[in-house]
């Protein structure tokens, strides 16, 4: 269905689409990577939703009712008492954004080195806090999710069936937790269904592994559910999420995306009050005094807001209508995306437009650079680039998948930004035959994507 935004614009900021020159000259500086462009050289910058969405007139006024008390903030009261009647979590501590929350959590949740932690698909960042606690993180992603041709309502999903093999096959004791994350980031923004987020809390429960909620979409994934999954068309959104956060003993929010915020994060633990005093021990060293964790007061009142707005059936609608927008233009030009399309971007599978392009030369990354060069349009590589070397064969060019995201900030661009968006990557697809690889000229040891520089080759 067809929404036009349920809202009207009163500030503007100004974007400037560079010449071309300019384009080639500021790409050229930036090693050809896009992350080190600056942002006033991009025109259309889809490089996240993360901390990049437009916040409401009551979000900004409720800035000026920040309380910057160091202790007991009202506006820490106000953020614990929206998240416990959207969540039904009783232990609420707010932190900096999602990784605070993660980096707090998890080392308290490995209690002996080598452990495993299971995930549909863990993002980079909670792998990361996973590995700097010494447990090892392995995926459990649908088949359906890897291709990307093939039609599948929630290619988010575990394969509970393989997840509960592996757990038989190391014991219980040797695995510290299961993640959930919703919706499910890597494979494209896919949602996971209610039956499947509950059959991993079921297996949780089962050999007592406590489920963690990665939630940092945790509306977009309700919307989908509302959409698709049979008896959820007549509930509202905020009971589909609070059934959502039943599944689960924990949860790690990155609030810059659903929380509608430009910097925010939760952690909340539902009733097991020994692992709330732990965490509310260790997030005073790492984040702050428990009612503030890193967030100015006008930052947890923004935030409280924002949690309210972003479960409003109108705004959602518009949300990934918008995103189904641009994934439609693109489809309806024969350009290969993930199918169906995600919640919070477009993956375009620039592994099937340029299937000759050896994966040590980041097709996805390459198509990045002519797509900026083209529109000024910066969007960022989820493939061999991101995923790194083999750390003990050095072997590169590794990803399943080499998708270019093109990321929607929330309530930023019309659908008038879409159409330009789709306009361009169709010129450069018209034009793949003259994209050129690349080859690094610095390629950093770890996390490589954000500082590599690049040079282009024929
Ligand atoms: C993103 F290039 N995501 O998608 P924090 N869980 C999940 C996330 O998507 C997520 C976090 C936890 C980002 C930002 C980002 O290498 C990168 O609030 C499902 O960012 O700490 C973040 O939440 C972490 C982009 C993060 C990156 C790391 O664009």
């Amino acid at each position: 269905m067809y929404q036009a935004e349920p809202f009207k614009i009163k500030m503007v900021e100004s974007i400037r689409l560079l010449s071309k020159e300019e384009r080639e000259r500021s790409i050229e500086k930036a090693g050809y990577n896009p992350f080190l462009l600056r942002s006033d050289e991009v025109y259309i910058d889809l490089l996240t939703d993360s901390g990049t969405g437009a916040m409401s007139d009551r979000q900004w006024a409720g800035l000026m009712l920040g309380d910057e008390s160091y202790a007991g903030s009202r506006n820490f009261y106000h953020l614990e008492e929206t998240v416990q009647d959207l969540t039904g979590y009783k232990y609420v501590i707010p932190t900096h954004q999602g990784r605070g929350a993660e980096q707090v959590l998890f080392p308290l949740l490995v209690r002996k080195d080598g452990q495993y932690v299971l995930g549909n698909m863990h993002f980079d960042t909670t792998r990361a806090h996973i590995e700097l606690s010494r447990a090892k993180a392995v995926d459990f992603i649908s088949s359906e999710a890897l291709d990307t041709a093939k039609e599948h309502p929630f290619k988010g999903n575990f394969d509970l069936e393989a997840m509960e093999k592996f757990i038989q096959k190391k014991g219980r004791d040797a695995i510290a937790a299961i993640v959930t994350t919703v919706t499910c980031n890597s494979v494209g923004g896919q949602p996971i269904s209610m039956e499947n987020i509950k059959g991993a809390y079921a297996i949780g429960q089962k050999y007592q592994i406590p489920v963690v909620i990665d939630s940092a979409r945790f509306a977009e994934n309700a919307y989908f559910i509302k959409q698709r999954e049979q008896g959820y068309a007549h509930k509202s959104i905020s009971e589909i999420v609070l059934e959502q956060f039943s599944y689960g003993d924990a949860f790690t929010m990155s609030a810059k995306k659903d929380g509608l915020v430009n910097i925010g994060g939760v952690l909340a633990i539902r009733e097991n009050k020994e692992l709330f005093h732990r965490c509310q021990a260790m997030v005073v060293p790492l984040e702050g005094f428990p009612t503030y964790g890193g967030l100015a007061g006008r930052d947890m009142e923004a935030l409280a807001i924002g949690l309210k707005e972003v479960v409003e059936e109108d705004y959602l609608t518009q949300r990934i209508s918008q995103v189904g927008l641009l994934g439609k233009l693109l489809q309806d030009t024969g350009i290969p995306v993930q199918s169906p399309i995600g919640g919070h971007a477009v993956f375009v599978d620039v592994g099937r437009i340029l299937p000759d392009m050896p994966k040590s030369q980041y097709p996805a990354h390459a198509f990045a650079v002519a797509l900026y060069v083209e529109s000024g349009i910066r969007a960022v590589e989820i493939g061999s680039l991101l995923y790194g070397r083999d750390p003990e064969t050095g072997e590169d060019g590794l990803s399943d998948l080499e998708l270019l995201r093109l990321t929607i900030p929330r309530r930023v661009y019309t659908d008038n930004h879409m159409r330009y968006i789709a306009d361009s990557i169709a010129k450069v697809y018209a034009k793949r035959d003259e994209v050129k690889g690349i080859a690094f000229e610095y390629e950093p040891p770890i996390l490589r994507h954000f500082t590599a520089r690049f040079r282009l080759v024929d």
